[in-house]
């Protein structure tokens, strides 16, 4: 026998005429929101509870020509950045994290270190790319400096998206195929390149969209949604913003495991509850600077751990 709250839920929603979507765009509190058959509309949410982000399922109600978000789907996961004053989402239910950096501007490893921790908390896949292999000398230094990072994950993929003949992210093309990507990095990287690339048009729409959702006021960009393939399944999240990557929403105590390099030594170390800062007998502290030597830590990666196991032990509640 159906339980009597679960069909008076679904009569509920059947009186309601609610339908599903997802969030592809995000304002404000407004966002758009595209049905399974490729319709768009402007929604607004009911309250606090259904704040929507991109890449979020929703059941939604059409009101004239805009709609209501009545209720956000659970989230496989929400990628976001919390510092002291306030947090930021940038998408939800991901596949992946792209980080693409390039040879040039330099890329500062730090803000690296900060993207792939996040994304490991939410046990999102993270990718890391070098753009501009063309640039010989400045790609070298970079690479070199990307070693500790080529052993870890995917390893880190080489692209030249200038150059863009098709072979130059094939590969990129067969990570993404059929997920859901964030693709974040720093100024200059080569984000927009590659979006324009895989999405012709893709500049048009993000204007149209802005001007839809700040009804035609001059703004910053908003987090979009693009699909590459005409079938719809493949998505690729563009997101304004690398800088000052917030971890506060993490505890330092949780820091090490979120360093797969760090966490692989941390079953060695003498006391359950080490810092790997100053104990005896520490597993990770044993492999730090051992240069070559497989499971070896780079030193770069170890000073980042150190420093931010003290910012995280500083955050003010
Ligand atoms: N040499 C070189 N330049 C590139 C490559 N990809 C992008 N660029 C250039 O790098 C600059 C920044 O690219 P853009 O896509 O605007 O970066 P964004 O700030 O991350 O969106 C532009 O002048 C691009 O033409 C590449 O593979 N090689
Ligand atoms: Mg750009
Ligand atoms: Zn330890």
């Amino acid at each position: 026998m159906a339980k009597p709250g679960r069909a008076a839920a679904s009569a509920a929603t059947a009186a309601k005429n609610l339908q599903e979507g997802l969030v592809i765009a995000s304002h404000g509190r407004h966002c758009i929101v595209e049905t399974p058959d490729g319709e768009r509309r402007i929604c607004h949410p009911r309250g606090k509870k259904s704040q929507a982000v991109v890449g979020d399922r929703v059941h939604w109600q059409a009101s004239e020509d805009e709609g209501t978000i009545e209720q956000v789907l659970p989230r496989r996961n929400l990628f976001y950045r919390q510092d002291e004053i306030r947090t930021k989402s940038f998408a939800a239910n991901l596949d992946h994290v792209l980080i693409l950096i390039a040879a040039e501007p330099e890329f500062s490893e730090h803000q690296l270190a900060r993207a792939l921790i996040a994304a490991e908390a939410e046990r999102i896949t993270p990718i890391i790319a070098l753009n501009k292999s063309d640039l010989v000398e400045p790609f070298e230094r970079a690479w070199t400096k990307l070693a500790p990072y080529r052993r870890m994950h995917h390893g880190v993929l080489p692209l030249s998206l200038k150059a863009s003949g098709e072979a130059d992210y094939a590969s990129l093309m067969k990570l993404l195929a059929g997920k859901s990507t964030l693709v974040l990095g720093p100024s200059g990287a080569g984000k927009s390149t590659l979006t324009n690339l895989l999405v012709p048009g893709a500049t048009a729409f993000t204007q149209e969209i802005s001007q839809a959702l700040n009804s035609g006021k001059h703004t910053t960009t908003s987090t979009t949604w693009y699909w590459i393939d005409a079938a719809r399944t493949t998505g690729l999240i563009d997101s304004p913003g690398f800088q000052e990557f917030g971890l506060n929403h993490i505890e330092p105590m949780q820091l090490a495991g979120l360093m797969p390099d760090i966490a692989e030594h941390m079953g060695d170390c003498k006391f359950y509850n080490c810092t790997h800062l100053h104990e005896p007998g520490c597993g990770v502290i044993a492999n730090v600077g051992t240069a070559g030597a497989p499971g070896a830590i780079s030193p770069s990666r170890y000073k980042i751990y150190g420093e931010l196991f003290a910012e995280l032990s500083q955050k003010r509640y």
